[in-house]
């Protein structure tokens, strides 16, 4: 265990920023490293808890823009306008917190420090790290042109580069195999490889193309869901309209020329399967962004921030703290495992502050809205130990119309005007009044 400042008081620096040449020093109470969901969430609880004290916040982040990235999978089918999952960074993140338009660079964690792109440092009593996943789009030989080319029937909901193209694609779909891949890596949203491979198995249906085209869904795993409750009911889907899966099967190379994609089979490693395509969807590989993975000290050998899967606070370092994708925490890498993991940071950060141990608990909750269609959606709901943990007092395996409004318009809603501006922790507190309300009904 190596000794470190708790955040509360041994470094307590003037919150300032001074020029050293062109750069500048920077310091404050708390740091937020990346501004998209996590990071801008915790940003808003926090520089709220510091009203009167600005700058007590500092976010990190070098992107204009903010995506809902949910979004993606719906834009994908052609549900929902690209315009839709974007705003300008500078109207989600908090007023009260500073915004430093940069990229963290490098970390030094026994100096509470870290220094940015432009050279800027930043001193901080406090720091959360929120940098998301990196796509990894070039570890698929072929993968990076084809998705450049517009001819190429290759696409991908994942980036926000990319997505704008696949309903294009999807449409100039009338026959052959419409392929669909999930990679060997940990993702965000695990579902929605297989969303989109319904959405579009729907459309090609209704187009009246159905009966040319061959849908198969490869995926890496050696389940088609984690959660059993939900994944019999996904085989059940899969079997009702006659979608192929295969199971432990990765992409490794695309060759557009021939419109061919090459699987190796992982139960037998080294065999190769080439699959010929007309659609071919793909869930790139991703993983830590590589300014993580280049300092050890803070993540475990993959190179994800190293938190306490209760508590959230590293292992190593008492006043860092980890929310969402880029962390080592078990859970399903979703925007609702977000929402609760920020309440409980948010407690463990203000008992931290205050000088007490740490009370939050994080019971890995994630949810996963599986779209099979317009209007039809499976809402998956677990905890760590991968047991259902349902909020609404219905059988959540099926198919909801509900389920499917409320991926569309009620959760986009909900993330904008409240979890960015710090007031959704997830829903908890509705699954405990609706269980009282079925108990005494
Ligand atoms: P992000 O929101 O990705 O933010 C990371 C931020 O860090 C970025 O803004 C980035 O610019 C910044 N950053 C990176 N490097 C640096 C650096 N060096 N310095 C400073 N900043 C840096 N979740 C659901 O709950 N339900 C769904 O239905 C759902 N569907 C999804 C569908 C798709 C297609 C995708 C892609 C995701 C989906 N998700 C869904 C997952 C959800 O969007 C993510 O889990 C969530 O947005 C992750 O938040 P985050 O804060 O960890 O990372
Ligand atoms: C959720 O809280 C959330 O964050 C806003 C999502 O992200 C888009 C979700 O997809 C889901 C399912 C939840 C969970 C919320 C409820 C009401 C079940």
């Amino acid at each position: 265990m190596v000794m470190m400042n708790t955040c509360c008081g041994i470094h307590r620096v003037r919150r300032m920023a001074i020029f050293a040449g062109r750069e500048m020093h920077h310091s404050c109470k708390v740091l937020v490293v990346g501004g998209g969901t996590g990071g801008c969430t915790m940003a808003a609880k926090l520089a709220r808890k510091f009203d009167k004290a600005p700058n007590h916040v500092i976010v990190v982040e070098p992107s204009e823009i903010h995506y809902y990235q949910p979004m993606f999978t719906l834009i994908g089918g052609g549900l929902k306008k690209f315009q839709s999952s974007r705003r300008f960074m500078g109207d989600v993140l908090p007023k009260k917190a500073q915004w430093l338009k940069d990229s963290v660079m490098s970390f030094e964690p026994e100096s509470n420090k870290v220094t940015t792109s432009n050279g800027d440092t930043i001193q901080y009593d406090l720091m959360i790290v929120a940098m998301g996943l990196q796509l990894y789009w070039a570890k698929i030989p072929g993968l990076v042109d084809a998705l450049r080319d517009p001819d190429s029937q290759v696409c991908s909901i994942y980036g926000p580069e990319t997505v704008q193209g696949v309903f294009d694609k999807m449409k100039k779909t009338t026959r052959g195999p419409g392929v669909f891949t999930f990679p060997h890596t940990p993702v965000k949203c695990p579902g929605a490889p297989q969303k989109i491979a319904y959405i579009a198995e729907d459309f090609w249906t209704r187009k009246n193309h159905r009966k040319d085209i061959e849908v198969i869904y490869n995926t890496s795993l050696p389940v088609i869901f984690g959660v059993k409750k939900y994944a019999d009911a996904l085989w059940g889907v899969c079997e009702r309209r006659n979608i192929r899966v295969n199971l432990q099967t990765s992409l490794t190379e695309i060759n557009r020329d021939k419109k061919e994609a090459v699987f190796e089979n992982l139960k037998n490693p080294g065999e190769k399967i080439t699959q010929q395509y007309s659609f071919l969807h793909v869930c790139p590989p991703m993983g830590p962004p590589d300014v993580l993975k280049n300092h050890p000290v803070l993540t475990n050998e993959a190179g994800f921030l190293a938190v306490d899967a209760k508590t959230l606070r590293h292992n190593r370092f008492n006043n860092i703290y980890g929310i969402g994708d880029c962390t080592t925490t078990p859970n399903s890498k979703t925007m609702a495992a977000i929402a609760s993991q920020a309440k409980v940071l948010h407690q463990n950060i203000l008992d931290d502050l205050k000088g007490k141990s740490l009370q939050g608990v994080y019971n890995g909750y994630a949810s996963c809205p599986l779209v099979t269609g317009p209007g039809k959606c499976i809402l998956a709901e677990f905890d760590y130990n991968l047991q259902p943990l349902e909020t609404f007092p219905v059988d959540q395996k099926n198919e909801m119309w509900i389920m499917y409004f409320m991926k569309k318009e009620f959760f986009p809603f909900l993330y904008w005007n409240f979890m960015l501006k710090g007031y959704w922790n997830g829903p908890e507190f509705i699954r405990k009044l609706l269980k009282v309300f079925k108990k005494s009904s």
